[in-house]
């Protein structure tokens, strides 16, 4: 399967139950109170780090997930059942952005983590919960709150300990391969890793998770060969072994080539430190290049560890140093994630004249829009006293709203009257 590491998803919280209205019956007694239960809340979106997955792929084909929505209310006062929520699996190293504002949700990093991306809706209120001392027998109930909504845009960035990098063929996979139980494909032609692979290694009895990166060449950084996709789980990498193909024409040239695409994509790739390995060792003529190449590295400030990918040579030394330089690191910090999804003013609104009609936007005016029951009188004269108290009725007339004019407010048409009084 094509390995994936952007994903675009819909995701959906269950809509509230609606309430109802119910009286109770009783025997003797001819009209019983207000008795209408409330609706169930509508069940959450949650993202959940799952170390099953690897990639974004399975989202190539199922890309909307929707909560179930909570129960309606019924007689007695019974409560709708709340709605479950739903847990959709993705890689750790998983970032979450909102697809429309770009805003960054947050990350999923250690497996098991959760994220809310989409809150199941308030369940609508039953007439037993309108009761009042003015009101002993109130006919209105709402309906359910809708599910919060959203597209969301999901990048997968690996993390590993340690990124190994270098020009296609150079030998990367067999190291990998060489020192962890991962099984990645080794071939004697470019280009044959296309997706990150991940395996651990085990140093001096530290557990450490290496990434192989596929080939990097000039232009990367523009998206040539694999294109920039790759460069940014290097970001997500903390020290990277930068593998040296003893047998290309130039290895000095590709060190620098590809040290000069990591900078061109994110100057602070350039700052990560590197371990660099010079490899296939037992190959003679490659034993024959190595004084001279060891010599231009010098001169680089640079101390290249000499390797053979298979047969092991120096395998552990070369590990040995990267995991020292990984142990003097500061602790990973962790991008600021927003446990729960903050809304915007959510009584501001706007009021634009069109063909149409007025239309108001606002997000507490069209959940209350969305809410009500309009079977209901008092429902609707509810809404209305709702329209007053936010300034949106006046906000109307001042703009010129005149008598049978449409008025648009999220799904619900409603037509404008003077006289809409109430009490
Ligand atoms: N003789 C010898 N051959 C090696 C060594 N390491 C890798 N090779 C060979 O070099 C070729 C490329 O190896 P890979 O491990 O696939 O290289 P890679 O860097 O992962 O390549 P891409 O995935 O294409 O970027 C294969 O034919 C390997 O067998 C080594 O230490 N000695
Ligand atoms: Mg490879």
């Amino acid at each position: 399967m094509m390995f994936k590491d952007q994903a675009k998803i819909y995701v959906k919280g269950g809509d509230g139950g609606n309430g109802v209205v119910a009286f109770r019956r009783e025997k003797y007694v001819p009209r019983g109170g207000p008795a209408g239960g409330s609706g169930g809340k509508g069940g959450d979106v949650y993202l959940v780090a799952s170390p099953r997955h690897n990639t974004l792929a399975h989202f190539a084909y199922k890309v909307h997930f929707k909560a179930e929505r909570g129960k309606h209310g019924s007689g007695s006062n019974k409560q709708g059942a709340r709605g479950k929520d739903i847990e959709v699996p993705v890689p750790p190293g998983t970032e979450v952005y909102d697809a429309d504002t770009g805003e960054f949700l947050g990350e999923l990093l250690q497996p098991g983590e959760r994220l809310l991306v989409a809150r199941g809706g308030r369940g609508g209120r039953g007439n037993y919960a309108f009761r009042s001392s003015t009101n002993q027998a109130p006919r209105i109930a709402e309906k359910g709150e809708p599910g919060e909504e959203r597209w969301l845009r999901l990048e997968l960035k690996i993390i590993a300990d340690i990124g190994i990098i270098g020009v296609p063929n150079a030998g990367k996979s067999t190291l990998l391969a060489r020192v962890t139980r991962a099984k990645p494909k080794v071939a004697d032609y470019p280009f044959t890793t296309i997706a990150p692979n991940l395996g651990v290694a085990i140093v001096d009895d530290q557990d450490v998770v290496l990434a192989d990166i596929p080939g990097l060449i000039e232009g990367a950084h523009k998206g040539v060969g694999l294109g920039d996709d790759f460069l940014r789980h290097i970001e997500r990498t903390r020290v990277l072994i930068h593998m040296l193909n003893g047998l290309s024409p130039d290895p000095i040239g590709d060190f620098e080539a590809i040290n000069q695409e990591l900078s061109l994509f994110n100057p602070e790739l350039a700052e990560r430190p590197q371990v660099v390995a010079f490899n296939k060792m037992d190959i003679p003529e490659v034993q024959e290049r190595w004084p001279e190449v060891e010599a231009k590295l010098k001169q680089m400030d640079i101390e290249a560890i000499p390797i053979s990918a298979v047969t092991g040579e120096n395998v552990q030394a070369l590990l040995r140093k990267a995991v020292a330089i990984l142990n003097a690191l500061p602790p990973i910090e962790r991008k600021k994630a927003l446990p729960i999804i903050v809304p915007d003013d959510e009584d501001a609104f706007t009021i634009e004249k069109t063909s149409e009609g007025w239309i108001v936007r606002g997000k507490r005016i069209e959940r209350a829009a969305a809410m009500t029951n309009w079977d209901y009188y008092e429902a609707a004269l509810r809404f209305h006293r709702i329209m007053e108290a936010m300034g949106i009725a006046q906000a109307l007339v001042e703009a010129g709203v005149q008598e049978g004019d449409t008025v648009i407010i999220g799904n619900v048409v409603l037509e404008w009257r003077d006289d809409f009084y109430y009490d």
